[in-house]
Order: C-alpha cells, then sequence, then structure tokens
C-alpha cells in the first residue's frame, strides 16, 4: 500500500517521503530499476542509489547527484522528476533509449540525508552534513569541500563553524567516502554530473585552481544551454567553476575528473536569486523540465564521444 502510492512531483517531500516513492518506482519498472544502498549517513540513515540499466555487465555509466548541499530543494526535487522521467519515457523516448541499451545511468538523490532531514526538522538553511566536530560547537562539513582535489586550498574555510569548512581531512565525511567507495569500485563512469542551486550555470573543472583543464574544449557544450533555454527562455552561462562562480577547493567534479571521468559537470538550478534556495514549489516542475533537456545532450554527447 505505502509503497505503491505515487508522490506529488510538484512539491517539496520529506526524506521519509522521498525513501518510500524509491520503492514505489522500482515496482512500478522492475525491468530498469533497482535501488542500492551505498551506505550509512553520519547519522545512520541509508544512503540509496537509483540505477537505470537494461541489463549487461559494468556497462560504462553517467552519475548524477543531487542535494549534496541540503538546503539546495530543488535540487532533490529535480532529481526526483528526473528519475520519474528516465523510467517513464525508456522505451517511448528513442534517444534515451538507444542510450540505456549500452550505458548505465546511476542516481544519488540525496546526497547529504542527514543535512535534508535537518533542513525540515530544525533549520531550513542547513548546507553541511552534521558531524561533530571534535572541540567545536558546532556541527558539519561542507561535503563539497571534502574531496581529494586541492582539499583544504582556496575557498575552503578552516573553521568548523563556517558553511564552507573542510573537515578534518580529505574524505573524512562518510557520506563523500560512500560515493568514492562506489564510483572506484565500479570504475567505468565516464560522466559526473552534481546538481546544485542556485546560479544558473553549467560548470566544469576546476574549482580548486583558475587554469583550465587540458578538456576544456569538448567540456563546454554551450548546446547544452541552448536546449534549456529554448523551453521557457532561463538563461545559464557556462564556465570552468573558478573562472564563473568562485575558487572553490575539494569539490566533488573536480575530484572526478582528476581520476579519470572527463564529463564532469556541476549544475546550478534556478534561480538568480529572487528567492534562491527558497524556491517555490511551482517552480519545481519548470526547472526538473529544463534541466532534463541540457541533462539529456550532456548524456547523449559522452554516449557519442
Ligand atoms: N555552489 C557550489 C559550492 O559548493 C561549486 C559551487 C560547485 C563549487 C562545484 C565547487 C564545485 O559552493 C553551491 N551553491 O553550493
Ligand atoms: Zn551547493
Amino acid at each position: 500500500e505505502r509503497s505503491t502510492r505515487s508522490i506529488n512531483f510538484g512539491a517539496y517531500h520529506r526524506l521519509e517521503t522521498i525513501y518510500s516513492w524509491m520503492d514505489t518506482l522500482v515496482a512500478q519498472h522492475p525491468k530498469l530499476v533497482t535501488k542500492q544502498e551505498i551506505g550509512r549517513s553520519y547519522e545512520n540513515r541509508p544512503m540509496y542509489v537509483l540505477k537505470f540499466s537494461t541489463g549487461g555487465a559494468n556497462r560504462p555509466a553517467i552519475w548524477i547527484d543531487t542535494g549534496i548541499h541540503s538546503r539546495e530543494w530543488v535540487s532533490q526535487a529535480t532529481g526526483v522528476w528526473t528519475a520519474n522521467k528516465i523510467a517513464t519515457d525508456y522505451g517511448s523516448d528513442a534517444s534515451l533509449t538507444s542510450l540505456l541499451n549500452t550505458m548505465d545511468i546511476y542516481m544519488l538523490i540525496l546526497a547529504n540525508p542527514d543535512g535534508y532531514a535537518y533542513t525540515h526538522s530544525n533549520d531550513r538553511m542547513w548546507r553541511k552534513t552534521r558531524s561533530k566536530n571534535p572541540g567545536s560547537v558546532c556541527r558539519g562539513v561542507d561535503p563539497n569541500r571534502n574531496w581529494d582535489a586541492g582539499f583544504g586550498g582556496p575557498g575552503a574555510s578552516k573553521n568548523p563553524c563556517s558553511d564552507s569548512y573542510h573537515g578534518p581531512s580529505a574524505h573524512s565525511e562518510i557520506e563523500v567516502k560512500n560515493v568514492v567507495n562506489l564510483i572506484k569500485s565500479h570504475g567505468n563512469f565516464k560522466s559526473f554530473i552534481s546538481v546544485h542551486a542556485y546560479s544558473q550555470l553549467l560548470m566544469y573543472p576546476y574549482g580548486y585552481s583558475c587554469r583550465n583543464v587540458p578538456h576544456q574544449p569538448e567540456l563546454v557544450r554551450k548546446a547544452a544551454v541552448q536546449k534549456l533555454t529554448s523551453l521557457y527562455g532561463t538563461r545559464y552561462k557556462v564556465g570552468s567553476i573558478c573562472n564563473i562562480i568562485y575558487q572553490a577547493s575539494g569539490g566533488s567534479i573536480d575530484w572526478s575528473y582528476n581520476v579519470g571521468i572527463k564529463y564532469s559537470y556541476a549544475f546550478e538550478l534556478r534561480d538568480t536569486g529572487r528567492y534562491g534556495f527558497i524556491l517555490p514549489a511551482n517552480q519545481i516542475i519548470p526547472t526538473a523540465s529544463e534541466t532534463w533537456l541540457a541533462l539529456k545532450h550532456l548524456m547523449e554527447y559522452v554516449r557519442d564521444h
């Protein structure tokens, strides 16, 4: 009963509702979608990855995570909508179908489950994990400053009370370590896409350095944001993290790029600051729909190159 009900894709939901909906999605599309626990969070919540696969063994794969920063609610909501879109369009959307006939897609919708629960229970603006910091009254580490890529460098804070605290060591956060372990043990990811909000940007590495990455020409995919804009006119900029937003060390897509996943991207979804993190729920489906056009373009490019 509980696990056969669907959810309103145009609303923000609590962690328990999203986790229960995952079982619904798997039940509705058992040949395509499986749910995999990649480990537990600091507060012992399960971390679930949805795997979209039509068979094969360890096919080349695309990684999409949403919600690494808990307060960026349109990110997790876009993850839910996108997972449902992939499941329902497989078999009817020719391009997505051909993609899934050779590649797998992995989605981690709640990349920071403890933080997400905390944004509902205590503090809507919570960004970090919820781990204890010895010697400090402040909790949490910025899970997007905690990766082993320029760790502890410019654009991260050594102050545990800061929203950009990098943590005691690279991969100190179990939520980060769980993803690192999955990506490394899989070994065949071709693309790593991390979804944030807000600012309307499509970004590629690096954040820890402002020098150009060797693959910059292949990474600049203006056509992806042109597709996005074509739906409702939402304007996006494309650039490296350091050049287009700010210098930031220890970010996930710098790590994924440096371990050899060339097509590493980060999105900053709507808006540009009018509502910021408190984006009204009536913008969830429009945001997810336009973002889907960019995601599909990137995934097709990865498939064909
Ligand atoms: N922005 C990102 C942040 O972590 C970012 C920007 C993305 C930095 C990827 C480094 C790597 O600060 C938000 N909104 O969190
Ligand atoms: Zn973020």
